[in-house]
């Protein structure tokens, strides 16, 4: 158990609580719990320590007297408790789609021009986190852990501090952080930073993230001094003392190897695997986004097979798109121009009995999921940024037989730890990327086990029951001088 201390709970804030919440075909409201690895790792230290989870459940509909009902029915049984956090559509529309998806989201990746600076995004980003900050206020008592969670969420701290609140506050956040050159255009950049500030603990997916942060504060904020070395720093910037550490954040290792291993995946894969005699099979699997970089990847998969024309008819792509922020227009445009691409590569290649990408666009059950991730030779991982990327971690979870290449980009925050066994690719890079599904294609079954290996043993050895621990061990102030292995 982390020793946090026998009176401390922990309160968890994000922006999204922990359920899906929607209207079944009869009009009422079903409410499933979160099954994610966040939520399987902080379940035990929630049910362990006591604690409480806030966020927005995610409807902007008037019936919150409703919502709080449901959400209280359904986490009767649940080791935690849940404070809802209710948004108004003006809230959802310029805190959420705006300040949070047309500014932070793109500028953090480095996609500027994708950038709508507008100000009455930021005052509602202000209300909304001074909203959040009230319910943890409401909610928690002076020895609680406070652990905030990512980019929606940056001023919360500082509002509870202009509430009174001392508690010892912590974020982790869960995208990259932006070089100095890219973040001094963000008009609000001061105050972003001096509200980052009033956390204790601040944790960053990659050492390049941490770079970055601590170059914006010697760049915006005068006397910085840092101290220390290794996982976690200890920023001074005058009165105040914020520690700033690396955390990469993982997935539950050992149940994605188990439930790869039950009967089920293994008879769908061995489906899968049957449909495609003498074939290999390369996985693509992202959320659609512009930051995961999917039209390159097409582009590039369409080179290797003009460069290395024996890859036709023994190579088959299956790019699974995860719907996602489809009301938001460059979304939409971004889901045109993928399916245009892959019409277009298959047209051009295609034989009788091989077509060379089979596209997806929908969620999958998580056994099918991992069914492709057992069948697929390749994984081809090339987000343009990344904070982290599980998908690159769920496939060698998922690799019990220790084979498999993966091909990772090295914007991704997982290639700082995955260098040693992955193929790692510039993502704009045409050549590099080519060249790599060739590698991977005609690598040896030896170099593949060997590659597998050290893939597998880092992200068991650095799991999500590690992440937590690690960050919460920082956040009560204990010693985590270890080096960083990401
Ligand atoms: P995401 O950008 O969503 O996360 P990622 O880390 O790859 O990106 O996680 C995607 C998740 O979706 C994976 O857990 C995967 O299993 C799931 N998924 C993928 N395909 C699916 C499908 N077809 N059906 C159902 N589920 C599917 C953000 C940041 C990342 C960071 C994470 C965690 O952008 O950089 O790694 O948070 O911090």
């Amino acid at each position: 158990m982390l020793p946090l201390g026998p009176q401390k709970s922990l309160i968890v804030a994000s922006n999204r609580l922990p359920f899906v919440l929607e209207r079944d075909a009869s009009g009422e409201w079903r409410i499933e719990p979160g099954s994610g690895g966040l939520v399987t790792a902080l379940v035990p230290v929630l049910r362990d320590r006591g604690g409480i989870w806030i966020g927005w459940p995610g409807s902007v509909e008037s019936d919150e007297g409703d919502i709080e009902q449901i959400l209280e029915r359904a986490t009767r049984r649940s080791p935690y408790q849940v404070r809802p956090v209710p948004l108004t559509e003006e809230e959802r529309d310029n805190f959420y789609y705006g300040f949070s998806n047309e500014i932070i989201w793109p500028l953090f990746h480095d996609f500027q021009t994708l950038c709508t600076f507008d100000p009455e995004y930021w005052k509602a980003y202000e209300a909304v986190n001074r909203k959040f900050a009230r319910v943890i206020a409401a909610a928690s008592r002076p020895d609680d852990l406070i652990w905030v969670h990512d980019y929606h969420l940056m001023s919360v701290a500082c509002e509870l501090r202009c509430l009174g609140i001392s508690s010892r506050m912590g974020f982790f956040l869960h995208i990259p952080f932006p070089p100095v050159d890219l973040y001094v255009k963000l008009p609000w950049r001061l105050a972003i930073l001096s509200a980052l500030l009033d956390y204790d603990l601040i944790g960053f997916q990659a050492q390049r993230d941490r770079r970055n942060f601590i170059h914006c504060l010697r760049a915006l904020v005068k006397n910085v001094k840092i101290e220390g070395r290794g996982r976690v720093l200890t920023a001074l910037v005058g009165d105040r003392k914020v520690r700033l550490g690396v955390f990469p954040i993982s997935m539950d290792f050992q149940a994605f190897a188990r439930d790869a291993a039950s009967e089920d995946v293994t008879r769908r894969c061995q489906q899968l695997r049957a449909d495609l005699p003498d074939r290999q099979l390369i996985l693509g699997v992202d959320r659609l986004d512009y930051t995961k970089g999917i039209p390159d990847k097409l582009k590039e998969f369409r080179h290797a097979l003009i460069r290395f024309p024996e890859l036709r008819e023994r190579v088959t792509l299956v790019q699974v798109v995860v719907p996602s922020r489809e009301e938001i227009p460059e979304y939409y445009d971004l889901k045109t121009e993928i399916e245009q691409l892959v019409g277009r590569i298959n047209g051009e290649f295609t034989q009788p009995g091989w077509i060379p990408i089979q596209y997806v666009y929908r969620s999958w059950e998580r056994n099918e999921l991992l069914a492709y991730y057992r069948a697929a030779e390749i994984a081809l991982v090339t987000p343009l940024k990344d904070g982290m990327n599980l998908v690159a971690k769920e496939y060698c979870a998922c690799r019990i037989d220790e084979s498999g290449v993966l091909i990772l980009s090295e914007f991704a925050g997982a290639a700082s730890q995955l260098a040693e066994g992955a193929l790692l690719v510039n993502p704009y890079d045409v050549y590099r990327v080519s060249d790599a599904i060739y590698r991977a294609f005609t690598m040896s079954a030896e170099e593949r086990r060997s590659r597998m290996r050290k893939l597998r043993s880092t992200i068991a050895r650095y799991d999500i029951f590690w992440w937590v621990d690690a960050f919460l061990k920082a956040e009560v102030g204990l010693d985590t001088s270890e080096r960083v292995s990401g």
